[in-house]
Order: structure tokens, then C-alpha cells, then sequence
């Protein structure tokens, strides 16, 4: 199957977490795109949007959580990163919350390419409230995280941290006074102690190369 993507090496993308915990890397073909350049995505992509997949049968999946659940269906390794019963529904919202925290930080990030008198303020504070509602709650959820197995959840919040270590567009737009000095780990300990933790992880860890 082929998978369609932006492959920074610098952040952790979450369908690659997702495939290395299952075993089945290597079963993955990588195709280079950037969603802004060109015209390659829209033709796996309606949207037009990084990731999509092409399964082996030759069908389109896109959506970043439907591919991983895709490939967390795939796993060989006997271990899954869905949690079921109860601890589903903390996982679930975690994921929203990652996953919602990297797309505000995405849409903030473009916004910002324009000019900036045209610059449209309502939307980019709008974005930004986003980015610091979900740190914050991220730092609530943090403590019960000690003990639990690792899941989707964890594995979405660290690939919107990651992300945000890459791309900082609170510290590098200022839309606020102070902004400048933006660091999500400020006033958040429980969150960079465990994200510190986490990324030790081998899926986490493994950062993606390939040759241009
Ligand atoms: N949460 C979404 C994020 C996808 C997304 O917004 N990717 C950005 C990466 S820059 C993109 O492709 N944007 C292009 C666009 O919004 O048109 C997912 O995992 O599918």
C-alpha cells in the first residue's frame, strides 16, 4: 500500500506511530507530496489534504485517524493501539485533542503566509485559543496517563507537540502581546515531563528519512 505524505522528519506523524507499532512498516510504499505545491495530493485526496493511503486493492483511504485505524487493524504484532471498553472513550477525546491542537496549528501557520495587513485577526485568535484550550486540558489529562497502556491517544497528542516544536505560530505571528516568547511548556509541567518521557519510545523516537 502506498502512503502519501509530507515525510518531515522532525515531527511524529501518527500513521507511521500507528504502522511501527503494528509491525508493518515495511509493508508501506512512500510517496513524497506537499499539500501547498502542486497538484499530486488531489488526485488521492478530495480534500487535497496529507496523509492518504492507497490499500493494496488499489481503494483510497484519507483522514489521517481513518488511515491509522487502518493500519492499527493491519498490526501483526498482537497489540493494538485502541483501547476498547471504558478506556476507549479518554483515548477518543484525546485524540481530538491532538489532533484538533495540530490542525489549529496548521490553519494558524497558513493564515500567516499572507500579508500581513491582510492578515484576518478573528480567525488567527480564534486558531490560537484552540492551540492553548487543548495544551491546557492535555495538561489535565496528563497524570493518568502513568497507568495505562499506550494508545491512540498518546500517540496523537505527541504528534501535535512534535508538530509545535517544528512550527511555532503563536512565537513566530506575535498576535498577542508576549507572544514571542510562546513555549507550550511553560506552566505545563505534567505534560512536558511526560511528553519527554514518551518520545523515548521506539514508534515515538524513530524518526522518518527518505531520499528526496
Ligand atoms: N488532522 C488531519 C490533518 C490533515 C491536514 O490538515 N494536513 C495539512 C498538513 S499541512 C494539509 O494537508 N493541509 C492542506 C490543506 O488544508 O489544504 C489529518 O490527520 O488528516
Amino acid at each position: 500500500m502506498k502512503l502519501v505524505f509530507t515525510p518531515n522528519p522532525e515531527y511524529i506523524h501518527k500513521v507511521l506511530v500507528v504502522a511501527h507499532e503494528g509491525g508493518i512498516v515495511d509493508r508501506l510504499e512512500f510517496q513524497r507530496t506537499r499539500p501547498f505545491d502542486g497538484e499530486t495530493i488531489w488526485d488521492f485526496h478530495p480534500m487535497g489534504k496529507v496523509p492518504a493511503l492507497v490499500m493494496d486493492n488499489g481503494d483510497p483511504l484519507y483522514g489521517g485517524l481513518v488511515i491509522c485505524e487502518y493500519l492499527d487493524s493491519l498490526s501483526t504484532t498482537g497489540k493494538h493501539v485502541y483501547p476498547t471498553g471504558d478506556a476507549r472513550w479518554p483515548a477518543l477525546r484525546q485524540i481530538s485533542l491532538g489532533d484538533g491542537m495540530f490542525d489549529a496549528t496548521t490553519l494558524l501557520r497558513v493564515e500567516g503566509w499572507r500579508d500581513k495587513p491582510d492578515w484576518n485577526m478573528d480567525y488567527m485568535l480564534r486558531e490560537r485559543r484552540k492551540m492553548i484550550n487543548s495544551l491546557d486540558r492535555m495538561e489535565l489529562e496528563t497524570p493518568q496517563f502513568r497507568d495505562e497502556e499506550f494508545h491512540i491517544g498518546h500517540i496523537c497528542m505527541a504528534g501535535g507537540l512534535s508538530y509545535l516544536d517544528l512550527r511555532n505560530p503563536i512565537q513566530e505571528y506575535v498576535i498577542v502581546d508576549g507572544d514571542d516568547a510562546f513555549d507550550w511548556r511553560e506552566g505545563r509541567p505534567n505534560l512536558s515531563a511526560w511528553y519527554d518521557e514518551i518520545i523515548k519510545r521506539p514508534s515515538l523516537e524513530w524518526r522518518f528519512t527518505m531520499d528526496e
